[in-house]
């Protein structure tokens, strides 16, 4: 963590009960926005912008907004920024984190219903395709889209309708596995990750939410990639269920179940 984190960590008295956690790469032309939307609709949260490497201005402005920000020193994806922010959190003493793209396409208005949801449930995932807005993915993205919902859901034990979803809020018990053991590799972040806290016996639930167009900025899926994705999903759910058991160290409050 840079100087820009760590002289933003006073010691406090209580802990914060929420983290929004930001991650960004390039994103100067909107983060001011989201950070003051975020901020509108959850006035007692702290925010914390992952700068990963970026090349523009996003450190800057998203600090004159008044965010926390972690700059990286260089890019490690958003699986490494949200393992970097999920420890902060960890150690910092923060009940819930709740991590929200900062392109401004989750609508921080749903940030007080995925929390309402944590009430029964230690992951919660804001997901399209469940009968809330209009977002459309269409071609081989759409099949592999569904194909990964259907075979998390089976994995998971619950209905997931889009387990690639970067719009999702943790409790304290799964803050406390993601603070030590986190998925960074492509998908980890999101789908891996959920087969790990199912694995180490989390509860995961998923809330409906609409999902915006992005605006500015440029998204991190190319042509190359979005064509080669059936492939790398396939290969993602293998590797997520022949990975070692989850790594439960020191300080967390659950109990790995057996793998
Ligand atoms: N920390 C970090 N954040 C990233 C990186 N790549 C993208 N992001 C951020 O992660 C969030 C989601 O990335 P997007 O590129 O918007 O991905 P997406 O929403 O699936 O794709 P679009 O629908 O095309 O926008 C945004 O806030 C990005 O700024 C990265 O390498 N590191
Ligand atoms: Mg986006």
């Amino acid at each position: 963590m840079t100087a820009g984190a760590t002289a933003s960590t006073a010691t406090r008295a209580v802990p914060a009960p929420v983290l929004v956690v930001l991650p960004a790469l390039n994103e100067a032309e909107c983060i001011a926005r989201v950070v003051h939307e975020v901020r509108g609709h959850q006035p007692g949260a702290d925010l914390l912008v992952v700068d990963d490497g970026s090349t523009d201005r996003t450190a800057e402005v998203a600090r004159a907004a008044g965010a926390r920000v972690m700059s990286l020193p260089f890019n490690l994806g958003v699986g490494g920024a949200m393992r970097a922010a999920y420890r902060f959190a960890f150690e910092e003493g923060y009940e819930c984190v709740v991590q929200v793209d900062a392109d401004g396409q989750h609508d921080p208005s749903d940030i007080a219903r995925l929390r309402a949801a944590l009430e029964g449930a230690d992951v919660v995932v804001g997901a399209r395709f469940a009968g809330v807005g209009e977002y459309v993915v269409r071609g081989p993205r759409r099949w592999a889209m569904r194909l990964l919902a259907a075979t998390l859901s089976r994995l998971v034990g619950t209905p997931l309708t889009d387990p690639t979803s970067g719009f999702r809020m943790v409790n304290a018990r799964a803050l406390s596995l993601f603070a030590f053991d986190f998925p960074e590799e492509y998908l980890g972040d999101t789908v891996e990750a959920l087969v790990l806290a199912s694995r180490a016996g989390l509860r995961i639930a998923q809330v409906p939410v609409a999902m915006r167009e992005r605006t500015t900025g440029a998204p991190s899926q190319n042509a190359f990639r979005s064509s080669a994705y059936l492939v790398r999903v396939v290969t993602a759910i293998v590797l997520a269920v022949a990975r070692r058991a989850p790594i439960v160290r020191p300080g967390s409050t659950i109990e790995a179940s057996a793998a």
